[in-house]
C-alpha cells in the first residue's frame, strides 16, 4: 500500500494513500520541479573495491547473469548480480535470465527499455520513463542474487536524472523487507535531495528539517553518479556512498542523530532482511522524469565506481 510524504517544510504530514485513490492518480501533492541543482557532485575514482563486509558471513552466490560483455568500466562478472545491460537488445527489455519488469500492485504509463543511445559503460543503459501518478510506476526487478548474498548486501549502480529531484516524494530504487512485513526500503528524492524512505512507517534518512536535507546532495541533471549503498542486517546499519564519498545524511548506525537517522530509530527493531533489488521509479506527488541506469552491482563487499 503506497505511503508518501507531503512536502509540507520540513512537517511531512504523513499521507497513507488508500491504493484505489492513488491509483485514481492525483493526490495533489506539489511536483514543482526545482531550480538549478546546488551541490554539485563531485568527481568519481579513487574508491577502494574491497571493504570488510562487516558481518558478512555468506559467500558470493551463484555465477554472474545478465549482459556482461561491452567495454565496461567495472569488472564484476563474478559477482552474484553484474549488469551492464549490453547484452539485451535496444528498445526491448533487460536480459529476462536477470530481470523482470514488474509494477506491483497496478500499472499505468511508466516504462523501461534498453537504451542505445545513452551508455555509463559501453553502448546501452536501462532507460526508465517515470510517470507522475503512483500507478505509472515501474521497476526491473532481481530476487535471485540478492537472496544469496545473505543478512550483508553493497550494492551499486549508475543513474543519471534528466531533470533535478523535485520536492515531493519519489523512489528510483526498493528492496522488499522480509523482516519488515515485506515492505519495501526505498532510495529516491524528496526536498530536491537523495534520501532512503522505509515504506513501513515513512521514516526518512535524513530527517526533512533544513539541517537533514543539508547534509544529503541534488543531483545534477544529466550526469552519471555512482550510487553505492550497504545494507548490513547484522549491525542494523545502512550506509551510502556518492561517486565514492559517503553522504553523511544517508547513514543509520546504532546512534540516533538529530537530522539525520534519529528518526531511523523510531522503530527500534529495524533489522533490514532483503529479499529482492528493484530499480525504477515511483512517485507519490505527480513528479515526473526520464531517467537511466546502468552497471548494477550486488556483492558481499564494496564493489566501487571503477
Ligand atoms: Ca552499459
Amino acid at each position: 500500500m503506497p505511503r508518501c510524504f507531503r512536502p509540507i517544510p520540513y512537517v511531512a504530514s504523513i499521507c497513507v494513500l488508500l491504493l484505489a485513490a492513488a491509483c485514481g492518480g492525483d493526490d495533489g501533492g506539489t511536483s514543482s520541479e526545482g531550480g538549478g541543482a546546488g551541490g554539485s557532485v563531485g568527481g568519481s575514482s579513487g574508491m577502494p573495491t574491497t571493504g570488510s563486509g562487516a558481518g558478512a558471513t555468506t559467500g558470493t552466490g551463484a555465477g554472474g547473469a545478465g549482459g556482461g560483455g561491452g567495454a565496461a568500466t567495472s569488472d564484476c562478472s563474478d559477482l552474484p548480480l553484474c549488469d551492464g545491460f549490453e547484452g539485451a537488445a535496444p528498445d526491448g527489455p533487460p536480459d529476462t535470465a536477470t530481470w523482470s519488469v514488474v509494477s506491483p500492485n497496478c500499472s499505468g504509463t511508466g516504462t523501461v527499455t534498453i537504451d542505445g543511445a545513452q551508455a555509463h559503460s559501453g553502448a546501452r543503459s536501462l532507460r526508465v520513463n517515470g510517470g507522475g501518478g503512483y500507478c505509472d510506476h515501474v521497476f526491473i526487478a532481481s530476487t535471485s542474487a540478492i537472496a544469496a548474498l545473505g543478512p550483508a548486501v553493497y550494492g551499486r549502480f549508475f543513474v543519471r536524472f534528466e531533470e533535478a529531484l523535485g520536492d515531493s516524494h519519489v523512489t528510483f530504487l526498493t528492496m522488499k523487507d522480509a523482516n519488515d512485513n515485506d515492505r519495501d526500503l526505498r532510495m529516491g528524492g524528496q526536498s530536491k535531495i537523495l534520501m532512503w524512505n522505509r515504506e513501513s512507517d515513512d521514516a526518512t534518512l535524513p530527517s526533512l528539517s533544513p539541517a537533514g536535507i543539508a547534509q544529503s546532495l541534488m543531483p545534477t541533471p544529466d550526469t552519471w553518479l555512482c550510487v553505492e549503498f550497504f545494507v548490513d542486517q547484522p549491525s542494523a546499519s545502512l550506509q551510502t556512498w556518492v561517486d565514492g564519498a559517503a553522504i553523511a545524511a544517508l547513514q543509520v548506525d546504532d546512534t540516533p542523530t538529530p537530522d539525520v537517522d534519529q528518526q531511523w530509530h523510531n522503530q527500534p527493531n529495524w533489522s533490514p532482511s532483503l529479499t529482492d533489488l528493484k530499480l525504477g521509479w515511483e512517485s507519490y506527488g505527480g513528479q515526473t522524469n526520464t531517467l537511466w541506469i546502468d552497471d548494477v552491482a550486488l556483492a558481499n563487499h564494496r564493489i566501487g565506481c571503477n
